[in-house]
């Protein structure tokens, strides 16, 4: 049955990409593209595209009324370090958006909704190794927080309104088409973007510092097949743990190195070193495994290989 979906933050770093996958799956007429400016052009042109805050629930409303839309992805937050910075703005963006999408699928048209959480809802007293899926949730950031209330939410009207809300604890994720903006976890973007243009990195979280993350071609797969999973299948309705790979600094700049020998880098960690501290290191995802057969493809040399290359011929071209 063909679907009518609307991405709410589509401008951003998984939305961008988000977007242009649905696109080919569903045909661009059916998937709207919507963010609070249109500063992705090759978005804004591929397809329909309509100016919407997250925080207007008139303005989703609407939209959700004119597209006929039945499937929400709700991509727009502040990320941890901007969260940090502006702890009311991001309880504002991160938990209204929230309501008013969960408050428009309850009772309405709208059949499945996608919200993204965080192994920014775990904090120091979860176990860092293998964290597991049911287990201590104190996080310390007020995106961890929002993250961890929201989970809470999306089972509940799960429960009392049959909404059928999906969602999973990203790691970091690492593209090279939208950079991201406001994580701790950029710093693995970031790297590579400068060992490009200019051989060298200074990174602003210490050299062991390992946690969990992936590439955002497994990260847009694990997205869509949860989405595609059949609802019975589905054991979790606050969100799945989701793993792929873990690295330190350290390790990511040796990866470089075999394709870049003459890349540096230094360390000048910063405030977010105590968020990245307070994070699982890695992460067991075996419920997503067994529930919908999640798989990741990406190693970290893989990864490596793909963003120096695609990095490369951007720079190259521009
Ligand atoms: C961040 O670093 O804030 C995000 C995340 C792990 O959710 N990338």
């Amino acid at each position: 049955m063909s679907s009518r979906i609307l991405i709410i933050g589509a401008c951003g770093q998984i939305g961008t990409e988000l977007t242009t996958r649905l696109r080919e799956i569903y045909g661009a007429e059916n998937v709207i593209a919507s963010d609070i400016n249109t500063r992705n052009l090759e978005l804004v042109n591929s397809g329909p595209f309509e100016i919407i805050d997250a925080k207007n629930f008139n303005a989703i409303k609407d939209c959700c009324k004119n597209y006929n839309i039945d499937t929400v992805y709700l991509m727009a937050a502040l990320l941890s370090a901007t969260g940090e910075k502006y702890p009311m703005e991001a309880w504002d963006l991160n938990m209204n958006s929230l309501f008013h999408v969960l408050n428009l699928a309850k009772g309405s048209t709208i059949k499945k909704v996608y919200w993204p959480s965080s192994i920014a809802v775990f904090g120091p007293t979860t176990p860092r190794e293998n964290t597991p899926q049911h287990t201590i949730c104190e996080p310390t950031t007020v995106y961890g927080i929002t993250k961890q209330v929201g989970e809470r939410w999306c089972e509940y009207y799960h429960e009392k309104y049959g909404v059928d809300v999906r969602s999973l604890r990203y790691p970091g994720i690492i593209s090279h088409k939208a950079m991201p903006g406001g994580g701790t976890t950029d710093y693995a973007v970031e790297i590579y973007h400068e060992a490009i243009k200019t051989g060298k990195y200074e990174c602003f979280l210490s050299e062991q510092t390992s946690l969990p993350m992936m590439f955002m071609d497994d990260a847009i797969n694990a997205t869509i097949d949860l989405m595609r999973a059949p609802s019975e299948n589905l054991s979790i309705r606050s969100s799945y743990n989701l793993s792929a790979i873990t690295f330190t600094p350290e390790d990511i700049a040796n990866s470089i190195k075999t394709e870049i020998p003459e890349f540096e880098i230094s360390y000048q960690p910063d405030f977010r070193q105590a968020i990245a501290d307070s994070w699982p290191s890695s992460i067991d995802d075996s419920v997503a495994r067994n529930d919908w057969n999640w798989q990741h493809r990406y190693d970290l040399n893989a990864m490596t290989k793909v963003m120096l290359e695609e990095l490369g011929k951007k720079y190259r071209d521009n």
